[in-house]
């Protein structure tokens, strides 16, 4: 791939060398399973194994005493199951919640993705545990690498007729973009090679092939999120390709066109303002019967020009930023054979879950539970298994790492309430609205790029925010908070009004003034600060809008309006100078 702008690297990455001799997908998976020497897979192996959905890991609390007893890490694997717009059966939560208490290390994780994770898994149970998941139609097939991963969509099909409507987009997108190679049945489920009869030839990689993606598959990952207004609870504008539903009829309960908007997304490095958060911007409209053919053009646009020379650079937005939005457009139409219609009037209200029981346009009941920082221990898990035996409706992950336990009938209701509340499973409605509205990414111990804890910190954290935010009697308030361990933006923490990305241990990067529906980028306002000097900062600052806000106004616009930092405009100007010309001085 030739650079035009300087930052295209011309030689390829070591990722597609990889991928290129993998024969879709293989590798040496299969013989580096058997391999009983060592928990590990080969190092090239683990670049594949993403794309069947599974990493490599090792637990961080054991390594230095696993170094000191010169032992191997502690190799473990996290497992990903995709499931579009995170929805899963009674008998397919009972599949995981066995899986996360026999196979995994007793935890069930929800992701900002809607989707779930196993972790702790050894490489022993790898293949049973997937072969496992297929068994109830679960699959792990491209939740991770350079493909089209969880299709992200508002879990509430039951508010309008619009929501089962695109809820069957989604699942159509992520039919239609999942890879095709068979290497994925051959490692994880049948167990055989198919070696030509005549000369042992690898026959069934040789048949493979991949449509949209080719040998290569794409240069990145790649994220679709569809939103349904007035909620943007999936962070439109932080995926790659995002569709904003547009509903018709008086009472808009008809789907008549999604806007389409390209080039979002969160991770950056420290240091390399090169790299940057971005938000996805609206190109065009298309009627609902062109949602697959939009999708599979933009992807293959991608395919073809994205960097596949410097991983940093190979997102969609930058291949969009290099050579700019008009053109990009150009060639979606071209490739489309046809032209995106205009963009249609929208509105977001929100981007949170609205929690405890409400009754949908099917006369169903469903219960939004909270999930702090997305992980079900065993307490939790045993009260859902016990709701997954009796429930006659589906669970929904939603966006923000929370549960719906959905589409429950009159007659279960109570039944199902008790459960829930005799395993604490309710608690969160108690909470403060800013422990309801945070989240947090994994972090420590399994993932290897966290640079201080998150998942495992947020609720202490906010431990010591909570008396603050009561002082200063913003207890109801709205606020969202993001807290990701490393600047690659697992928790989507540049869309928070307070955001933290961790710079080491105990120390952070804090964020300020992200739009609260999802529609600005934050800013950075304090590096590389302690938790005395994160509550120091933010104390005065929650005062202030404690008394000084408008009507209405959320915490984001009040410290952009009073000068704390200013209004990021594009991801490009997200590096820029933090200070803001105050509109209260
Ligand atoms: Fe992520 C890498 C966890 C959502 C941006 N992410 C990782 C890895 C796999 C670490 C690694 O590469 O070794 C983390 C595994 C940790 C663990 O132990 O489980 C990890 N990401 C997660 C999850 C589980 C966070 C969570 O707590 O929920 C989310 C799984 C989503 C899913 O179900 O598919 C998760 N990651 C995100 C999001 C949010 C989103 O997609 O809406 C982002 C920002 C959006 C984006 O992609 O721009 C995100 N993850 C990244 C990046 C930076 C990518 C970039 O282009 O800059 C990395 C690092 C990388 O790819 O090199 C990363
Ligand atoms: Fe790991 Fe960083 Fe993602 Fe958190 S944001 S899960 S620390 S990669």
């Amino acid at each position: 791939m030739s650079g035009d702008n300087g930052k295209q690297s011309s030689s390829l990455s070591d990722v597609e060398r990889i991928k290129a001799g993998s024969r879709f997908l293989r590798g040496t998976i299969r013989e580096g399973l058997a391999d009983p020497l060592t928990g590990a897979i080969a190092v090239d192996d683990a670049q594949l194994l993403k794309f069947h959905g599974g990493y490599q890991q090792d637990d961080r609390d054991l390594r230095d005493e696993r170094r000191r007893s010169k032992l191997e890490p502690a190799y473990q694997f996290m497992v990903r199951v995709r499931a579009p717009g995170g929805i899963v059966t009674p008998a397919q939560w009972l599949t995981l919640d066995e899986l996360a208490r026999t196979s995994a290390d007793g935890s069930l994780r929800l992701t900002s993705r809607q989707s779930f994770q196993l972790h702790g898994v050894l490489k022993w149970d790898l293949r049973a545990t997937i072969a496992r998941m297929h068994a109830t139609l679960l699959s792990t097939l491209a939740a991770c690498g350079d493909v089209n991963r969880n299709v992200m969509c508002n879990p509430n099909p039951h508010a309008s007729a619009i929501h089962g409507q695109v809820y069957a987009c989604a699942q159509a997108l992520s039919e239609r973009l999942s890879p095709k190679t068979t290497a994925y049945h051959e490692i994880w489920l049948d167990g055989e090679k198919v070696l030509d009869s005549h000369d042992g030839r690898d026959a069934a990689a040789e048949s493979d092939a991949e449509p949209l993606y080719g040998p290569t598959y794409l240069p990145r990952k790649f994220k679709i999120g569809i939103a349904v207004p007035p909620s943007n609870d999936v962070d439109i504008f932080s995926q790659d390709l995002g569709f904003i539903a547009i509903g018709g009829d008086a009472d808009g309960a008809h789907l008549i066109a999604f806007n389409v908007a390209v080039g979002g997304g969160m991770g950056m490095t420290y240091g390399e303002p090169t790299t940057y958060p971005n938000l996805a911007q609206v190109v065009g409209s298309c009627a609902p019967e062109q949602l697959v053919a939009v999708a599979e053009a933009v992807i293959a646009a991608q395919r073809d020009f994205g960097d596949r020379g410097n991983r940093k650079h190979a997102r969609l937005r930058y291949t969009i930023e290099d050579r700019g939005v008009a053109w990009f457009t150009q060639e979606l139409n071209r490739r489309l054979g046809w032209e995106l219609a205009p963009p249609l009037p929208y509105a977001f209200a929100s981007t949170g879950d609205r929690l405890g029981w409400t009754r949908g346009v099917d006369d169903r009941h469903h219960l939004t539970l909270f999930v702090e920082g997305g992980r079900l221990r065993a307490e939790a898990l045993a009260g859902l298994a016990e709701i997954a035996r009796i429930h006659a409706g589906d669970f929904r992950l939603t966006p923000s790492q929370n549960l719906i336990v959905a589409r429950v009938r009159e007659a279960d209701r109570c039944r199902i309430a008790d459960i829930a509340a005799a395993h604490g499973l309710t608690a969160g409605e108690r909470h403060t609205a800013l422990r309801r509205g945070a989240m947090a990414c994994v972090a420590f111990p399994t993932c290897g790029l966290a640079m201080a804890e998150a998942e495992r910190y947020l609720p202490h954290l906010l431990d010591k925010l909570e008396p603050i935010v009561a002082e200063a009697g913003l207890q109801d308030q709205e606020i969202i908070v993001r807290m990701s361990g490393c600047p690659n933006g697992c928790s989507r923490p540049y869309l928070g009004e307070i955001g933290f990305t961790g710079k080491a241990p105990g120390r952070y990067n804090l964020y300020l003034g992200a739009g609260f529906r999802g529609d600005r980028l934050n800013c950075l306002y304090r590096e590389n600060i302690s938790e005395d000097e994160i509550l120091g900062t933010l104390r005065p600052i929650l005062h202030h809008y404690a008394r000084a806000r408008t009507p209405g106004e959320r915490f984001g616009d009040f410290v952009v309006r009073a000068g704390y930092v200013r209004a990021v405009a594009s991801g490009k100007d997200f590096h820029g100078e933090a200070t803001a010309v105050s509109a209260l001085a």
